[in-house]
């Protein structure tokens, strides 16, 4: 392709330039004047401003990816967290001062414009978030690469709570209008489902072909996806549903209005709602028909760019890796096969071939539950071309098992893709692994609990295609924008350099021995937490003590992330202090922050949300308790709320029992950010606690081994209950209606639960964590050894950048190189 666009000049990059462009855009796009326009026309103004300075590089960028022969990564995911757009761009294009200045300049605030953006929660929580840090690194590396998704109409729902329990909104992020997204209709792809399969024979040769029942239209947004400050803007395309024309017409045809557009209706159901589970996903059908219909509509934009670029289909390997953020796309797999083989006429084990070296897969969870699985009655009627194909890998798969292990029919049935019990199902972190040519876990011991226990026959047979890959999360959004005064901080220190090598972070180990330093450094902690005061204030009504410890836990409410396991915690210090065994005056004053939403048909989960509200109130309402501990658990957590509220954090919560956190990624940017650790042996805990050292971490609670072994003893709960007094009065107090008005029956499934099963071993670990606790409290009045530990934590917590992340993917699996963007 040969430009002829004429180039267009970016608005000049000074406060004059932007000024200009701010009042035309607000002029002629949004049709307004400074003096009328709402703070909603101001924000959009400014958005477009922005994304104007970035548009003749994402230009130049998709330009150059036309031509480029280097090898790009798609990275295919149901979710992408992006939080807000705004102040990214702004750092990505180096506007930030000029855009103040400008918009001073014309009486306006930058910080008031930028809280009117909506963030986009096309996420459910850590996964989501991943996949959006990652295609920030990509760019910021200068890889090409593209980000596949849904664009859902509804994001993750709002929360709100009522009397203390979770009530969930309808997330319309769309209202107000969506600057950062471009249509592009004329490239949208047919998608189809349902139907049969006929099988002719043309020349002695069997042809399968498939007829679908129905179709609908794939329609991409295109968003931005700006390097930092290295003119590279790559693209993230977001998939949405709508009626095919077609189908329209032929029930036009009959009269029937109203009929056609429901039909408009049923098409565009598809990305309605993003899924509100995480880690517990339902099986619902709606969410299989999201699930081919932005990989199939990913598929065919990939495919058919390399041939129009002239390639071809034999040489996909060496143009595309696809990776699959866990099991939600894999269905890509036999997609890619029916493509190769029923559209393109390449023979099956050709195909085969490259749709192996096509794909990987990143594995996310070690919850059994969490792990795919399609009937195969839903997988037949839904796309049954795909559910031949999965018959026929299974069968060849089998095929190699038998011929390298010998008949072992017990083998052979645990290792098939077709799950025979309690139904017959498709396990799609099996079809992942037979389809890809690595699988990677998200930390070491993630990693390594996928080859010994979740995926462990298929280690044996393919031993080289495990992996592991840590998380990483980006240093511009959670530590450049979030944290502004620690950055200025660490730049004044060690230069600029870290925000795009943040191993550079290293170099700030010797100012932890620097007094004036962590003078600083703990100013800068205290202004942080002055603007998370205002932010709680005048978001939630909620008012927090800027000078007690910040104590934070925020993530998915998840039992096995063991939110209870803190509110036991909270309960017990609240009893002593109520009971005068410790003095209000004395102790460590604390405020514990939680942010979580629980899926909305996930019951207990909802209980122990409300149970934390009921117990703040009761200690925010005690005159005693509360000159000591405050609880404070706005609704809603967010990406936007965690900008805030990550840098003002003291301490981070990452308590769940060891082995059932994959790798959690708010645990890094706590510690990024210069909070210390309470934290079990679990997910990327471990990797952090290495790299920190034992003395700048909190450690409790069982090993994997540890409670793996008593679980298959037979883990008693009770026994703990029965042997250790202070726990036995924190149940019995919550038991007792303490926090529910003197009714017994509120909290008791939540009590009898922990006391006749407790599947995450809350109780095992309850005296080990609030031994913790009392570590945390002697430590932190040491002020000056506690800074001195969270700058260590800081300087040795670079590893955690998603660039390393990416490097990590593109040695390991990827095997892609930079492309600087020229011009
Ligand atoms: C998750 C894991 O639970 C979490 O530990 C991990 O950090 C994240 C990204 O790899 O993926 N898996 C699912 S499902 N949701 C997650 O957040």
């Amino acid at each position: 392709m040969t430009e002829t666009t004429p180039l267009i000049a970016s608005p000049e990059l000074n406060v004059e330039g932007f000024t200009r462009q701010y009042l035309r855009e607000l002029t002629y796009t949004q049709g307004t004047t400074l003096e009328r326009a709402s703070t909603n026309d101001k924000y959009l103004a400014l958005a477009r401003t922005v994304r104007s300075y970035l548009m003749s590089r994402w230009n130049r960028t998709v330009t150059q990816q036309y031509h480029e022969p280097a090898r790009a990564v798609a990275y295919l995911s149901a979710e992408f967290l992006l939080g807000r757009q705004l102040d990214n761009a702004l750092i990505a294009s180096g506007l930030e001062e000029i855009a103040a200045e400008g918009l001073a300049g014309l009486g306006l605030s930058l910080d008031e414009l930028r809280a009117a953006e909506v963030e986009p929660g096309l996420g459910n929580g850590g996964l989501g978030r991943l996949a959006a840090c990652f295609i920030d690194s990509l760019a910021t590396m200068n890889i090409p690469a593209i980000g596949y998704g849904i664009r859902y109409e509804f994001g993750i729902f709002r929360q709100t709570f009522v009397d203390g329990r979770q009530v969930e909104e309808p997330d319309n992020w769309l209202d107000n209008g969506s600057p950062w997204e471009i249509a592009r209709p004329e490239q949208e792809v047919e998608i189809s489902f349902g139907g049969h399969t006929e099988t002719t024979t043309v020349d002695g040769v069997e042809k399968t072909t498939w007829v679908p029942g129905w179709s609908v239209l794939a329609l991409p947004y295109n968003y931005m996806v700006p390097g930092y400050l290295n003119g590279r803007v790559n693209t993230l395309r977001l998939w949405s549903a709508r009626a095919t024309h077609a189908f329209d017409l032929k029930i036009f045809n009959y009269g029937d209005y109203a009929e056609a557009v429901r039909a408009q209706t049923f098409a565009e159901n598809i990305t309605k709602v993003l899924y509100p589970e995480d880690s517990t996903p339902q099986g619902k059908e709606l969410r299989l028909q999201q699930q081919y219909f932005f990989v199939a509509a990913s598929l065919h934009d990939f495919v058919e760019r390399v041939l129009e670029a002239g390639f071809d289909l034999h040489d996909l390997p060496e143009r595309v890796a696809f990776q699959l953020n866990d099991t939600h796309p894999v269905i890509a797999i036999p997609e890619l096969m029916r493509v190769l083989v029923d559209l393109k006429g390449l023979a099956w084990d050709e195909a085969w071939a490259i749709t192996q070296k096509c794909f990987a897969y990143t594995c996310h969870t070690l919850l059994p539950e969490a792990l795919e699985v399609w009937p195969v009655e839903l997988m037949s009627r839904l796309l049954p071309r795909h559910m031949e194909i999965i018959y026929r890998i299974n069968d060849e798969f089998l095929e190699q098992v038998r011929a390298k292990f010998g008949n072992d029919e017990m083998l052979v049935r645990r290792m098939s893709i077709i799950a025979e019990y309690p139904e017959r199902a498709v396990r799609m972190a099996y079809l992942a692994s037979v389809g890809t040519t690595k699988i990677n876990g998200v930390a070491e011991l993630h990693s390594q609990l996928l080859r010994d226990k979740v995926l462990n026959d298929f280690a044996a047979f393919a031993p080289e295609k495990f992996t592991n890959v840590t998380n990483g999360v980006t240093p511009r959004r959670f530590v450049r924008l979030a944290n502004p005064g620690l950055s200025a901080l660490i730049t004044e220190a060690i230069g600029d350099g870290w925000v795009t090598d943040l191993s550079r972070l290293s170099e700030l180990e010797p100012f932890a021995d620097d007094a004036e330093f962590r003078r600083r450094f703990r100013e800068i902690k205290r202004g942080n937490k002055d603007r998370l005061v205002t932010l709680l204030k005048n978001r939630d009504g909620i008012d927090i003590d800027p000078d007690t410890m910040l104590d934070v836990m925020v993530k998915r409410l998840h039992e096995y992330k063991r939110q209870l396991l803190k509110v036991l915690h909270v309960v017990s210090q609240y009893d002593r202090l109520k009971s005068g065994a410790i003095d209000p005056a004395t102790t460590v004053h604390r405020t514990f922050v939680f942010g979580a939403k629980a899926a909305p048909g996930y019951q207990m989960a909802k209980e122990i949300i409300a149970l934390i509200n009921h117990v703040g109130a009761r200690v925010n309402g005690d005159p005693v308790v509360s000159q000591a501990l405050r609880v404070a658990f706005p609704a809603n957590y967010n990406v936007t709320v965690a900008e805030t509220l990550v840098p003002a954090a003291d301490l981070s919560e990452q308590i769940s029992l060891a082995g059932k956190e994959a790798s959690g990624t708010g645990n890094m940017k706590f510690a990024l950010n210069g909070a210390l650790t309470v934290g079990t042996d679990d997910g990327a805990n471990v990797e952090i606690r290495q790299l920190v050292g034992d003395e700048n971490f909190f450690l409790f609670g069982l090993t994997e081994p540890e409670a793996s072994a008593i679980q298959e003893a037979g883990y008693r709960p009770s026994s703990y209950y029965e042997q250790n007094p202070d726990l036995r009065r924190v149940l019995d107090l919550i038991a007792s209606g303490e926090f529910s008005g003197g009714d017994r029956s509120v909290f008791e499934p939540i009590v009898s639960n922990l006391l006749h099963e407790d599947r995450f071993m809350v109780l095992a670990d309850f005296q080990s964590y609030m031994d913790a606790q009392e570590r945390v409290d002697t430590y932190y009045r040491d002020q000056e050894a506690w800074s001195r530990s969270a700058v260590l934590n800081v300087a040795r917590t670079g590893f955690f950048s998603s660039d390393r992340s990416m490097q990590d993917y593109l040695d390991r699996i990827w095997h892609a190189s930079p492309v600087p963007i020229e011009g």
